[in-house]
C-alpha cells in the first residue's frame, strides 16, 4: 500500500498572533497564542518523522495552487482581499477568528495546493490514498469570506481541480472534525455530484448550522447529510455513527473519490470539542473509510487535516490514521490510551442511539441508505 503525504514547513510559519485561545488580546485578556497555533501539526509532522513511518510513505510536495484554482470555489473579492491583506502584513479573514500574518495568502495557496497535489497522487495511481498535512485548515471557509481559523476551502478546492483536471464527477466528503464542516457544504449544496456528511458536537461551531434538517437543495437536494451529536461522546458513539449512517451513505452514493475532512478536536485531550475519541476510535474510523473506498471507487480516499488542539495527543491520533491509511505499523502506538482507557465515555449510550436513529432514519429517507454493492449479506474484508 502506497500513502502519499504532504507536509511543508511554510505551514507552521502562518501566524495567528496573539489571540488569547479564542479571544482577541486585550483589557483583561492578556495575550497568549491562538488556540490554532502551529504546535500540533509540527508535532504530528515530527511524529512521522520520529517513528520511521516517514520512510514508508510516498512524500508529495506542497504546491501553491493557482488563482484559478481558488477562483473555481472562492469569488474574485475574497481572494484579492485575502491577498491585500496578507501583502500588507496581516488581518482576518472573516469573522473576527481568523487572524493571519503577512505571506498568508501564499502559506493558504499552499494549504489548498496541498491538498490538491495529494489528490493528484491519488488520481493518477502514483499512491493508493494519501494525508495532506495543511494549514491553515479549510472546512469552514465560505465563497465569500474565511471563517473559523480558514482562509480557503482547502477541500472544496481540490474536489472543484479533480473535476476540472481529471474528469472525476462524483465525490463523497467526510467530515470527523469536531465542528460542522459549514464551508464544504454549502459549496456543494446545490450539487447532485458531491455528497458531504459532517459528524460533529452540536451547536459547537458555527454554532447555529450542521442541523439535520440541513440535506443540500435544488438539484443537490438529499446531497447534504449531518450527524450532530451531543457533548460526550467516545468511541463507541462514532464507530457506530460511521458503521450506521456515514459508510452506508458513501456506499449508496458510490462515488469515484472519498475525500476526508480529519480534524482531531474530538479527541479526548481537546481544549476545544467536548467530546472522547482516542487514537483508537481513529485507526478505526480510517479502517471504516477505507473499507468503504475499497468497495465503491478502488480505494481512492484523500484526507486533508483540518482542526486538532491538543499539541500532546493529536500526533498520535494523527499517527494512528496514517499507520492505518499506509498499512505500516510503528510499534509506537498510543502511549496515552491507558490515561483514558478506563473512561467511562467510550460504549455508545442510549441518548446517542437516539440521535443515530434519527440520522439513519433521514439517510434513508433521503435515499442515502439504499443497499448496494456488495452484497450486502457478504462480510467486507479486513472489517474490525
Ligand atoms: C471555534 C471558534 C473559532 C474557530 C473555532 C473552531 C475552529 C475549528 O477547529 N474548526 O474545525
Ligand atoms: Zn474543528
Amino acid at each position: 500500500m502506497t500513502t502519499g503525504y504532504v507536509w511543508h514547513e511554510r505551514y507552521a510559519w502562518h501566524d495567528t498572533g496573539t489571540h488569547a485561545g479564542l479571544l482577541p488580546a486585550g483589557g483583561a485578556v492578556q495575550p497568549f497564542r491562538n488556540f490554532e497555533s502551529p504546535e500540533s501539526k509540527t508535532r504530528f509532522a515530527g511524529l512521522v518523522e520520529v517513528s520511521g513511518l516517514l520512510d514508508h510513505l510516498l512524500r508529495v510536495p506542497a504546491r501553491p495552487a493557482t488563482e484559478e484554482d481558488l477562483l473555481r470555489v472562492h469569488s474574485p473579492a475574497h481572494v484579492a482581499r485575502i491577498r491585500a491583506l496578507s501583502e500588507a502584513g496581516g488581518g482576518d479573514a472573516g469573522d473576527g477568528q481568523s487572524p493571519f500574518g503577512p505571506g498568508s495568502y501564499e502559506i493558504a495557496r499552499l494549504a489548498a495546493g496541498g491538498t490538491i497535489a495529494a489528490t493528484e497522487a491519488v488520481l493518477t495511481g502514483a499512491a493508493d490514498n494519501a494525508y495532506a498535512l495543511v494549514r491553515p485548515p479549510g472546512h469552514h471557509a465560505e465563497r465569500d469570506r474565511g471563517m473559523g481559523y480558514c482562509l480557503f476551502a482547502n477541500i472544496a478546492v481540490a474536489v472543484e481541480w479533480a473535476r476540472a483536471n481529471h474528469g472525476v464527477r462524483r465525490v463523497a466528503v467526510v467530515d470527523y472534525d469536531v465542528h460542522h464542516g459549514n464551508g464544504t457544504q454549502s459549496a456543494f449544496y446545490e450539487d447532485p455530484d458531491v455528497l458531504t456528511v459532517s459528524i460533529h458536537q452540536e451547536h459547537l461551531f458555527p454554532q447555529h448550522s450542521g442541523t439535520l434538517a440541513e440535506t443540500g437543495a435544488g438539484a443537490g437536494a438529499g446531497t447534504a447529510l449531518n450527524i450532530p451529536l451531543p457533548a460526550g461522546c467516545g468511541n463507541g458513539a462514532y464507530t457506530e455513527a460511521f458503521r450506521r449512517v456515514v459508510v452506508p451513505a458513501v456506499r449508496a452514493f458510490a462515488p469515484e473519490l472519498i475525500m476526508v475532512a480529519s480534524g482531531f478536536d474530538a479527541s479526548a485531550a481537546d481544549p476545544l470539542g467536548r467530546m472522547t475519541v482516542t487514537a483508537a476510535g481513529y485507526r478505526a474510523l480510517t479502517r471504516q473509510l477505507m473499507d468503504v473506498a475499497e468497495e465503491v471507487c478502488g480505494g481512492r480516499l484523500v484526507m486533508s487535516h483540518e482542526g486538532g488542539y491538543s499539541p500532546v495527543y493529536v500526533p498520535f491520533c494523527g499517527l494512528a490514521v496514517l499507520e492505518t491509511l499506509s498499512g505500516h505499523e510503528t510499534g509506537v502506538g498510543d502511549p496515552f490510551n491507558e490515561v483514558w482507557a478506563s473512561s467511562p465515555q467510550h460504549p455508545l449510550t442510549s441518548w446517542q442511539d437516539d440521535v443515530l436513529k434519527k440520522a439513519e432514519r433521514l439517510a434513508h429517507s433521503l435515499g442515502l441508505l439504499a443497499p448496494s454493492l456488495p452484497d450486502p449479506g457478504e462480510p467486507t474484508p479486513g472489517r474490525t
